[in-house]
């Protein structure tokens, strides 16, 4: 504070430039921003918008510098432009804002490089980049420094840098319901194999999966009695043609369409699973002609062999000419006669019978 000589009080004191007097009483410096370029009374006056000073007590307006966030242009501040900042007073122009690292903006004005937000599909603070791109798999809706979300359960999205949770997309061997907008595992029976938030396919007929959630065809496996084929995907095996011959020993196979059954052949008959050989004589279905044959049981038949004095003659029994067989046993001179099962030898006419 100076007062003119012989001053008599201090109300007679004037303040300096850069000093103004709150209530008349003692001087104090003009606070930052304001600035008093006059020696006198009178109250400090502001900087311009934009501007500030860098401490207190400025006795000129050539102290009022553009404010952190501000450049100079043609004697105004004006604020950096959105994606740059400027964190130093005093700044000498356009050149002085900063742009914002790489995938990040920020409003204009912006006063330090903590004001630029990561933009949406990327995230702050990771692999030493400022910002970094959302990997697959995740995605970020929003502008900030936060990290991105990771796709909800059974969905994925095969993009980077996604912005939408609509991007993520239900896995392979999910599908989107539509009443609830959830991945549900495909139903058995069914596949889906594409990310995407699609139908699962069924299974081509004849085959079925073992389990839900199924993501590729080949899980489609065919039924039972059925194979993968060359014309249609499951195709009937003809078990009776495979390398293990499906029925029992003296049976016969018979393919059908998915499965197969097996007979005994004639004269066998299941017992148990095994076939066994039927006893015709004893069941009495064979048709023999008991007069002149026996019936005698064979393996997978029977047999009708002649009574003695018979023979076969195709099917039937018929006598046995017993001369033609046994004409060597009549003597000379005797005559063989035939008989039913047997002969007789008889003198010819004019022979007796000699003595034994
Ligand atoms: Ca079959
Ligand atoms: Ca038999």
């Amino acid at each position: 504070m100076t007062s003119p000589v012989g001053s008599l009080s201090s109300l007679s004191c004037r303040c300096k430039a850069g000093f103004f007097a709150p209530n008349n009483e003692y001087c104090t410096a003009c606070s930052v921003g304001k600035y008093k370029d006059y020696e006198g009374s009178g109250y400090c006056s502001s900087c311009l918008d934009g501007e500030t000073t860098l401490d207190i007590g400025n006795a000129s307006d050539s102290n009022c510098l553009c404010m952190t966030g501000y450049f100079p242009a043609n004697n105004v501040c004006q604020p950096c432009p959105a994606e740059y900042y400027q964190e130093t007073l005093a700044s000498i122009g356009l050149e002085s804002c900063k742009p914002c690292p790489l995938y990040s903006n920020s409003s204009s004005g912006s006063q330090s490089r903590d004001s630029c937000s990561c933009l949406k599909g990327y995230e702050g603070g990771s692999s030493g980049s400022y910002c970094s791109i959302c990997p697959e798999g995740k995605f970020k809706g929003s502008v900030g420094m936060d990290a991105c979300q990771g796709c909800p359960e059974d969905t994925f999205n095969a993009v980077t840098e996604s912005k939408e949770i609509s991007d993520c997309k239900c896995e392979p061997g999910n599908y989107n319901y539509s009443l609830t907008s959830q991945c549900l595992p495909c139903n058995l029976g069914s596949y889906k194999p594409l990310l995407a938030s699609s139908a699962c396919t069924p299974c081509p007929p004849l085959s079925n999966t073992t389990d839900t959630k199924r993501a590729d065809l080949s899980e489609c496996l065919c039924n039972a009695g059925y194979t993968w084929g060359a014309v249609s995907y499951c195709e009937d095996v003809d078990e009776c043609t495979s390398m293990a011959p499906p029925c029992v020993l003296y049976a016969d196979c018979h393919n059908t369409v998915g499965a197969y059954y097996c007979t005994c052949k004639p004269g066998w008959e299941f017992e148990g699973s095994l076939c066994v050989d039927v006893n015709e004589c004893q069941r009495l279905t064979a048709f023999c002609d008991y007069g002149v044959s026996t019936c005698e049981n064979m393996f997978g038949s029977f047999n009708c062999p002649c009574v003695a004095g018979y023979e076969k003659s195709g099917e039937a029994c018929v006598n046995t000419n017993g001369c033609l067989n046994a004409s060597y046993v009549c003597q000379n001179h005797t005559d063989c006669f035939d008989t039913i099962g047997s002969f007789y030898c008889q003198c010819k006419a004019g022979y007796r019978e000699s003595a034994k």
